[in-house]
């Protein structure tokens, strides 16, 4: 009887960590800037992390040919000459993954060139951390009351 409490308890504290909503502005919004480095075929960096509602700025280079920079889901692009530097700026209002791709056909392996923009915490990864030991913690107290009864 108490074994089948605590199994329900660990199974609806199993289902909050993995639906409760978690408050959508952890941090305040502030400005950040990248210099990304565009060259064939990639980006330097290849990834943006940002929190959302950051006001985004990205210094785009190019250190050889005409290259572009589209965020996908955003819709909004830059091209940078060879050797300039051209500035986007966006509000990044859209949680989740972005594609960022070269909008200028700068060579072979043009269709290639691909970056990510990732706005907001992966909060996958916690909530998949916090059950994995949740089921951990479930098979202790459930082997210790099985014995007591
Ligand atoms: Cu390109």
């Amino acid at each position: 009887m108490r074994s089948r409490a605590i199994l329900l308890l660990l199974l609806l504290t199993g289902l909050v960590v993995a639906f409760a909503p978690l408050p959508a502005h952890i941090s305040t919004p502030i400005d950040r800037s990248f210099r990304v480095e565009a060259s064939q075929f990639a980006y330097q960096p290849g990834e943006i992390n940002v929190n959302p509602g950051d006001k985004v700025t990205i210094e785009l280079v190019s250190t050889d040919v005409v290259h572009g920079l589209y965020v996908d889901g955003y819709g909004v692009s830059v091209k940078a000459d060879p050797g300039q530097t051209a500035t986007l700026t966006f509000v990044a209002d859209k949680s989740g993954s972005f594609r960022l791709r070269c909008n200028v056909t700068c060579g072979a392996m043009h269709p290639f060139m691909v970056g990510k923009l990732n706005v907001g915490a992966n909060t996958w990864l916690y909530r998949s951390l916090a059950l994995a030991s949740l089921g951990i913690f479930s098979v202790f107290v459930l082997a210790r009351t099985t014995k007591v009864e």
